[in-house]
């Protein structure tokens, strides 16, 4: 079913599965792609393979250019994901069927950031611990009313001292950051809001609606003035990795123009390259 609101948005889209897995679900629609934590058994808790299913879907949307914008979510209105599945927690990780102890949560919150498309955390309910980090490493978050924010490490013998502390503190300020590591208390929707760790809060009811029509407004805009911009953001607070990063990109808009054809179509043709012809710009 699509309907349309006054703005031209489509506010209800007609999601395809786009590949089956067990613990999450991945989907899209019109340039938007969706990846739901699928346990809410466990209020979307990730074990080793949610994590390596989550890391899959998101190399995926990487490569599918018609895709431009993710909503992130957990499954339900209870929890977006309330972190590492305790229950599977063993000596050194998190423990999946290879029995392999594993922290892979990491790699995906670094797939998150190098993905060169915005992610939005759309958050109803619990974002806690390792789910606390991932709605953190999302571009946006679009919070439910209902949402509740909070790190649990200290509590429950664990910590993030990787993003989840350092991005922490340039998105909330060092004494919040630290405040919510060392008290590991809860935040409502609305004090996420005053302290600048969510984008908007809106009825839970109202979610879908709301982060499709964010998603769409991004989607108007250039793709690679949005790229350029992630990163620039990302490289301020990656270091060496950042900026890797951003030069990666760099280099792939190099690649387009016709000042680095000339370079690589000199040495196929065994000659000379002519560079004189671009300008040198100010
Ligand atoms: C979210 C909370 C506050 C909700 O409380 P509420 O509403 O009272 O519900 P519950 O009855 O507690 O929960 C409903 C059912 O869901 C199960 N459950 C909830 N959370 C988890 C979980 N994380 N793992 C396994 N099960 C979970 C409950 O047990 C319950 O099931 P039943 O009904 O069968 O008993 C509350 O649930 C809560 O506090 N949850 C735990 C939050 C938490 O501490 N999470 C882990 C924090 N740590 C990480 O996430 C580590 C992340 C990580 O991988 C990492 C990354 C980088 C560096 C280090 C690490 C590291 O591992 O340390």
């Amino acid at each position: 079913m699509t309907r349309v609101d006054s703005g031209g948005f489509h506010v209800t889209l007609q999601w395809e599965v786009v590949k089956d897995y067990t613990d999450i679900i991945y989907e899209r629609a019109q340039g938007i792609a969706r990846v739901t934590i699928n346990r809410p058994e466990v209020h979307n808790a990730f074990r080793p393979e949610t994590v390596a299913e989550m890391i899959d879907a998101f190399h995926h949307i990487r490569d599918d250019a018609s895709t431009g914008v993710v909503l992130f979510r957990g499954a339900g209105d209870k929890a977006f994901c309330s972190g590492g599945d305790q229950r599977v927690r063993g000596h050194g990780g998190y423990v999946g069927s290879d029995s392999v102890p594993r922290l892979n949560v990491l790699d995906l919150q670094r797939l998150i950031r190098q993905l060169p498309k915005p992610v939005i955390a759309v958050v109803a309910g619990y974002a806690i611990g390792g789910g606390h980090v991932l709605h953190l490493v999302c571009d946006l978050t679009i919070a439910g009313e209902n949402a509740r924010f909070g790190q649990t490490g200290p509590k429950v013998g664990s910590f993030d001292a990787g993003y989840g502390a350092s991005l922490l503190a340039r998105t909330v300020g060092q004494k919040k950051a630290k405040e919510i590591w060392y008290l590991c208390r809860q935040y409502s929707a609305q004090e996420a809001l005053d302290m600048g760790l969510v984008n908007t809060v809106v009825p839970v009811d109202r979610l879908e609606e709301e982060s499709i029509k964010w998603a769409q407004e991004i989607l108007e805009k250039s793709p690679i003035a949005i790229r350029f911009l992630k990163m620039a953001f990302n490289a301020d607070t990656d270091g060496a990795a950042g900026l890797q990063q951003f030069a990666g990109d760099a280099t792939m808009l190099y690649y387009m123009t016709e000042e680095a054809k000339e370079g690589k179509n000199a040495f196929l043709e065994k000659r000379k390259p002519d560079f004189t012809k671009f300008d040198r710009l100010p």
